[in-house]
């Protein structure tokens, strides 16, 4: 297959030839040894729970050997994929939000309180008293109430009522599933579908959706809010990004997963004059550290670190020889790293007591020590630097644009200096100039052209003026793509929503953060309806959710909990549930009438952008905004008349 074939970005197809070149293997290679894939996995009607099986389900054989039909079969395998989702996003809320009670309890601690006035928000909204009381107490305080929130035995959980509006509240009250407790609502995935407990699927899928919430307004939700309390809010700030921000000439420090915890250190050690001095002793002109995956949103939206790559360039990175240390800590972290920089000096740094891998070396972290180990790991790559085997080859490509967006500052913007709040925005949609709003987030899959799908259906979606919020690798890939340049919005958007991001300065496609920040969206959406004038509820608002590369479990909580709190979500690899009929039409339709959300499938990543542009104009027409008036296309008439409204 051809690299054109493989990616749509350039860098990358620079790398993934290069590799083919030197006989070196990649996702794509492994994708086509594995091809063709089971079609029982992939229809989700193979069943290993107990050892009975394993049991697969076909015409001859239509029920497991203990009676388990196909519904019941993709259910339970569907929603252990939200456990392990919800699992991973919750543990990491769990770790900030511990690290944020060492920073209150000691003053020598290497973390402190960045965000005092979020603290304070926060903290309101967990019912925590802060008049009169240092800000150590108050942070104490949180952190011990968030740590309940994960297994406590009674009760639900005080996010889940302190964030979503009242109406959203109330469909999950009805429905029976609003999150309790977040570590609760795992296990009991678990136990609900060990061999012989329910077969029910919808009753399946019930507990499914109680535990994405927990994950999107409990576990994720927790991650953010902690991490700009430790680590700072983001501010809009501008970035570099692909391949190409790595430089030859300096030590090359990438930091890959999912946490900001360390990798914030990591940040402020690499910029220490001593260890620049020490990498100059080597004859680097310096330390240059960037990101991969999530980790690397974490520090980007913060302190504006390059973004070396998304998902599927974590290979192509290594194979660009001119990295010293790649330090990985949790997600989406690739086992193939370990061999693949085997053939290179470069070291894989593995840090978490959760992650470790064949090939890598293990340096624990510790938040206790943290400056301590961040030393020690940017050492070890300056004194790499020398270790290099043969010339580098970085591709020449990368690109700018701005980040830093979230659920405080995104619409001070459109609002402007003085008039901070989501009324513009609003009043934006409302007059029809902002169509509706879609969330574009998740991963990159092989089974796609990598980064394609992104970026057709976010340029299909700002075409048609529906401004675009994303997260993830999809920001990622918007990102190396010049989507978040504010000139992109003059290039790409409709003359409605180019007039709004013209005069305020935005790109047409706002960098939320990393996936655990999918909660900011959950939270920009609270506040839309919040602010009056579309509804009552997140399901009325005309927006929409897409995943067009998604791969993890984390994506699957992530779109069920925007399915599950009212918004329409398309993602192109199907749930793995086509084989099971009635669960595959509760999920992409009878699931509406209980949560006021359900999925759509579509591969072709323009088609998804017009279902969810569909799904925009018929929530428009609901709500009454919609003037009778001619769609028709503008031309630059218009836009000027537009202009001087
Ligand atoms: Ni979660 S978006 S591959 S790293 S989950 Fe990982 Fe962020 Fe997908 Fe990308
Ligand atoms: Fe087969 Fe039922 Fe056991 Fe699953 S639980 S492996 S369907 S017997």
């Amino acid at each position: 297959m051809e690299a054109k074939e493989r990616s749509c970005d350039k860098a990358s197809q620079e790398m993934i030839e290069l590799m083919a070149k030197a006989g070196r293997e990649n996702a794509w290679d492994r994708l086509e040894a594995q091809s063709p894939q089971c079609g029982f996995g992939k229809q989700g009607i193979c069943c290993r729970i107990c050892s009975m099986g394993p049991c697969r389900i076909t015409k001859k054989a239509p029920l497991g050997i203990c009676g388990a039909d196909a519904d019941t079969i993709a259910a339970r395998n569907l929603v252990r994929m939200i456990a392990g989702g919800a699992a991973a996003h919750s543990d990491h809320g769990r770790d900030v939000a511990h690290t944020l009670k060492m920073a209150a309890e000691s003053d020598s601690c290497d973390y402190t309180i960045k965000d005092g006035l979020k603290l304070m928000e926060v903290a309101a909204r967990y019912g925590i008293k802060i008049e009169g009381r240092e800000t150590n107490e108050i942070a104490k305080d949180l952190a011990e109430t968030m740590l309940s929130e994960f297994g406590k035995h009674e009760g639900t959980l005080i996010s889940a009522a302190a964030y979503p509006p009242p109406a959203r509240q109330k469909v999950w009250e009805e429905f029976g599933v609003t999150p309790r407790a977040i570590d609760r609502e795992i296990v009991e995935i678990m136990h609900r579908t060990h061999m012989g407990v329910g077969s029910d699927y919808k009753n399946l899928m019930k507990q499914g959706i109680r535990a994405c919430l927990a994950d999107g307004w409990g576990g994720s939700l927790i991650a953010t809010e902690v991490s700009d309390i430790l680590f700072g809010s983001p501010w809009p700030i501008r970035f570099g990004t692909n391949l190409g921000v790595l430089d030859s000439e300096q030590v090359n420090i990438i930091v890959h997963g999912h946490e900001p915890t360390l990798s914030d250190i990591i940040v402020a050690v690499s910029q220490e004059p001593e260890m620049i001095k020490a990498a100059k002793d080597k004859g680097a002109k310096g330390i240059n550290l960037s990101g991969i995956c999530c980790t690397a949103n974490e520090i980007l939206m913060r302190h504006g670190i390059p973004v070396a790559g998304n998902f599927l360039q974590q290979e192509l990175a290594l194979m660009t020889g001119a990295v010293e240390v790649m330090l990985v800590d949790v997600q989406c972290i690739m086992p193939a790293l370990g061999s693949l920089a085997d053939c290179f000096h470069t070291k894989l740094i593995t840090t978490s007591p959760k992650c470790k891998i064949a090939g890598a070396q293990h340096i624990e972290f510790h938040e206790d020590r943290a400056i301590e180990t961040a030393r020690e790991i940017v050492k070890m790559a300056i004194d790499n630097f020398g270790n290099r085997k043969g010339a580098c080859h970085i591709p020449g490509v990368s690109e700018r644009g701005i980040a830093g967006f979230n659920t405080e500052n995104i619409f001070h913007h459109l609002g402007g200096r003085f008039r901070a709040s989501y009324r513009p925005l609003n009043d934006n949609v409302i007059n029809g100039r902002i169509r509706g709003a879609a969330g574009v987030v998740g991963c990159n899959n092989p089974k796609q052209v990598h980064d394609y799908g992104h970026l057709a259906m976010i340029k299909e979606l700002i075409k048609n003026d529906v401004l675009v919020v994303s997260t993830g690798c999809s920001a990622i890939a918007a990102g190396k793509a010049g989507l978040m340049r504010p000139e992109a919005a003059a290039k790409y958007c409709g003359p409605g929503l180019a007039e709004v991001c013209e005069a305020v300065g935005i790109p047409p496609v706002l960098h939320v953060g990393s996936c655990v920040d999918n909660s900011r969206i959950l939270t920009i959406l609270s506040n839309v309806v919040a602010e009056g004038g579309l509804g009552e509820d997140i399901s009325e608002l005309p927006v929409a959710g897409a995943a067009p590369e998604w791969m993890s479990e984390k994506a699957v909580s992530i779109g069920m909990y925007f399915v599950a709190s009212g918004v329409y979500t398309v993602i192109a690899e199907p749930l793995p549930v086509l084989g099971a009929p009635n669960l595959t039409r509760y999920l992409t339709d009878e699931m509406e009438k209980d949560v006021g959300g359900k999925w759509a499938f579509e591969a072709d990543p323009v088609k998804a952008a017009h279902l969810m542009i569909e799904h925009i104009e018929s929530k428009r027409d609901a709500l009454g905004i919609n003037k009778a008036r001619e769609r028709k296309l503008y031309d630059m008439e218009d836009r000027r008349a537009l202009a001087v409204e």
